[in-house]
């Protein structure tokens, strides 16, 4: 018998102080959750959300919008328990992406309205890891993308995140608005840094001085985020169903939540920490362990696993051999890269990253996690492995992830069958195997030589490149299971 906790929304509504970039399933499921609970707990009707979608699905934004801006959350500890949270605090949904007649920027003067206006105080971001136009590896500015070229073009009609930032900014410094505090969301190292860059490059390519002042005046405070939270599949909407959800932007993630902002916030912020918010100094301790060993452990699953056929994190972990490939990786490979929060008790961290992953509660699709890995791969595997080997570590499991992620990029598991490849470097890849699928040395040479992925000391490491030609090679001519018996029983 499910057991079923329910929350209302506030019944108030709220001032915007907020306005979020990226409305996607995490912020309904994190930032917005946080926020109502703040406000419910505190009265305080200051920090209501506008949220925008720059691309893709405008149906959420009018889908939202039609429903009176609340939406649910359900929340799941197992299969058995579940807290059902409404949430009221997105006050509005804009879209300035392109629709389906091929007209840019339907809501865009609403948007950089609303970003301009004195009344917001922060801009959140969940725009994914590409949506910063970020060289992964270097964390220079795309510039020769199109759309960061469009915006410099025409940087009053922003198209990309970075873009809106700048625009916004733009109008604010000269209004003599005090500038927003811009805080990252999403899945990146040092990730207020890495957008700040972003901002100060493409606002350098319009006037050197607005760049200058962003530089000195705005802040970019990192933050690290953590919540499973799937894309929604059918199965799931049919389990909300039976539990009198019928709203069609409802999400179902997991229990755990956790936030870790550094508290940078010259313009004011909600007093969120007693929501479970950490306000800290510096985040990086926590984001490292995180994308390494959360993320890491994701990326390792979805590439072997799907290349297996398994579909989802919770099948994957269920394997003894895939769970003892983990616990290798954590213990062995990731955590002496770790300068751990003060107090962590890391085999516990671990284990509850195994029990989270398990959770069948949840249809974690393994393709969804193996999306865009070229921009995900340096901060999971990639930086830390560049240490291990300054230090003369093996890295078997790091060397099958990156054979695995390499094979995955054919485009077909290991029976053949289509696995999906979503990722901006996407047609690179596949050129790469058109023209080295029959010779792996040349193959792994190709996809290692990626520098704008791959770090240059990894890349000249050709010890480290042997390792992963080899387990390319076990793994296509022996198979999963004999390819994780190689790290875990050597
Ligand atoms: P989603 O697919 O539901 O939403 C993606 C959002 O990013 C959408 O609003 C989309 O419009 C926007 N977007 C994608 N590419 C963009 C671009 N080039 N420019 C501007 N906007 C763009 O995905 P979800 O689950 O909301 O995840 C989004 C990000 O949140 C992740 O990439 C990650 O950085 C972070 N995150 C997600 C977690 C999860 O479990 N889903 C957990 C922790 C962090
Ligand atoms: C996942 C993350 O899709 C992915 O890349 O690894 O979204 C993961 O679910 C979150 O970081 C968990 O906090």
């Amino acid at each position: 018998m499910m057991s079923i906790t329910r929350y209302p929304a506030a019944s108030r509504r709220a001032a915007i102080g907020i306005v979020h970039l990226g409305l996607g399933a995490f912020h309904r499921a994190h930032q917005a959750v946080y926020l109502e609970r703040y406000r419910q707990r505190s009265g305080d009707d200051a920090w209501g959300i506008c949220s925008a979608n720059l691309r893709g699905n405008v149906a959420l934004v009018d889908g939202l919008a039609a429903a009176g801006h609340r939406y649910h959350v359900a929340e799941y500890t197992d299969s058995e328990n579940v807290a059902l949270r409404e949430i009221g605090t997105i006050e509005e949904t804009l879209f300035s992406g392109r629709d389906a007649g091929g007209q840019w920027g339907r809501d865009l003067d609403a948007l950089l309205e609303r970003m301009a206006a004195s009344e917001t105080r922060i801009v959140t971001l969940t725009v994914t890891e590409k949506g910063y136009f970020l060289n992964p590896a270097s964390g220079e500015l795309l510039s020769d993308d199109p759309m960061i070229a469009a915006d410099i073009a025409e940087p009053s009609r922003p198209r990309t995140a970075p873009g809106m930032l700048v625009e916004a900014l733009a109008r604010r410094r000269a209004q003599g608005v005090a500038p927003f505090t811009v805080l990252c969301c999403d899945n990146m190292p040092d990730n207020g840094r890495r957008t700040r860059n972003a901002v100060v490059q493409l606002a350098a390519r319009r006037d050197p001085e607005l760049a200058t002042w962003i530089e000195r005046e705005v802040a970019f405070p990192c933050s690290m985020v953590d919540r499973i939270v799937p894309a929604m599949t059918e199965r799931d909407a049919a389990r909300l169903a039976e539990l009198g959800v019928a709203d069609a932007q409802a999400v179902a993630c997991e229990a755990f939540s956790q936030w870790v902002v550094e508290d940078s916030f010259p313009q004011g912020r909600p007093y969120w920490e007693a929501d479970g918010v950490e306000m800290v100094d510096d985040v990086a301790p926590f984001e490292t362990m995180k994308l390494r060993l959360l993320n890491g452990s994701h990326s390792l699953l979805a590439y072997l696993g799907a290349l297996d056929g398994i579909a989802t994190v919770a099948e994957a972990v269920a394997r003894d051999d895939l769970r003892a490939l983990l616990h290798h990786y954590m213990h062995r490979e990731a955590a002496p890269t770790l300068s751990l929060p003060a107090g962590t008790d890391l085999s516990g961290y671990a284990a509850s990253l195994l029990a989270r992953f398990g959770n069948d509660s949840l249809q974690h699709r393994l393709q969804q996690i193996a999306m865009d890995g070229s921009q995900k791969l340096p901060q999971r595997w990639l930086q830390g492995a560049v240490a291990q080997r300054q230090a003369g570590a093996a890295l078997p499991a790091t060397a099958l992830g990156l054979a695995a992620w390499i094979r995955y990029a054919a485009g077909h598991d290991l029976r053949g069958n289509r696995v999906e490849v979503s990722d901006p470097l996407a047609a690179r890849f596949a050129d790469c195997h058109a023209r080295h699928g029959g010779d792996p040395a040349a193959l792994i040479d190709a996809f290692m030589a990626m520098d704008d992925v791959v770090p240059p000391a990894l890349a000249a490491d050709a010890a480290f490149a042997a390792d992963v030609l080899d387990a390319y090679r076990r793994l296509t001519d022996d198979g999963l299971a004999a390819a994780l018996a190689r790290v875990t029983h050597a």
